[in-house]
């Protein structure tokens, strides 16, 4: 098993029934055990003229491919509406895997750790509920580093 950190976001029908869904789906994933899920957190889009988004991070064990995880997270965000027209186009459901144990994956479909993460405010602190303020990213910088880099500025947690 290897520790997963699965970013989601939203900010079209419904954002957070919309991660509510997700939360819901990732608990069915075969080869897999759900670990947990930080609280919700609103922000402006990094794209002006879009709605807010509400992001969450997500934690499961699993013994997938991450490949084979990659195709079941894009199975949910289909299931859940989702119409890719534009990359950074607004989205009913975002799913991006964050972290894949202390894998680094680069390949055409799948690189992790994932190449925005490290300067996201709403992927950092959700991450920082559920993992330790010692993990390490690829790079060799800790969640602590980054979190330290990263003031928590335009978030609002919105779940207790
Ligand atoms: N892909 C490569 N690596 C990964 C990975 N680690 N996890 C590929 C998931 N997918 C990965 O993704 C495009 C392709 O990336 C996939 O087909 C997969 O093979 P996508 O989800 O279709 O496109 P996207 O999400 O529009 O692009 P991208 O670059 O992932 O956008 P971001 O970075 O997610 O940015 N503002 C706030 N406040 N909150 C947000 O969540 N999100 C965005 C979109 C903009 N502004 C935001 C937020
Ligand atoms: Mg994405």
């Amino acid at each position: 098993m290897e520790r997963v950190y699965i970013g989601m976001g939203s900010n079209l029908a419904d954002p957070e029934d919309q991660l509510r869904s997700a939360v819901q789906a990732l608990a069915q994933l075969p080869d897999s055990r759900f670990v947990g899920v930080s609280g919700f957190y609103q922000s402006d889009s990094l794209l002006p003229g879009q709605p807010r988004y509400t992001n969450a991070v997500a934690a499961i064990d699993s013994t997938l491919p991450p490949l084979d995880l990659l195709d079941a997270l894009q199975a949910i965000e289909l299931d859940q509406g989702r119409e890719r027209h534009e990359r950074w186009g607004p989205r009913t459901l975002d799913l991006d895997i964050l972290l894949f144990g202390d894998r680094l994956i680069d390949e055409p479909r799948l690189q992790v750790p994932h190449y925005h993460m490290h300067a996201r405010p709403f992927v950092l602190y959700p991450l920082a509920e559920l993992a330790p303020a010692s993990l390490k990213l690829a790079d060799g910088r800790s969640l602590s580093q980054l979190l330290a880099d990263c003031p928590f500025i335009g978030l609002e947690r919105i779940t207790a």
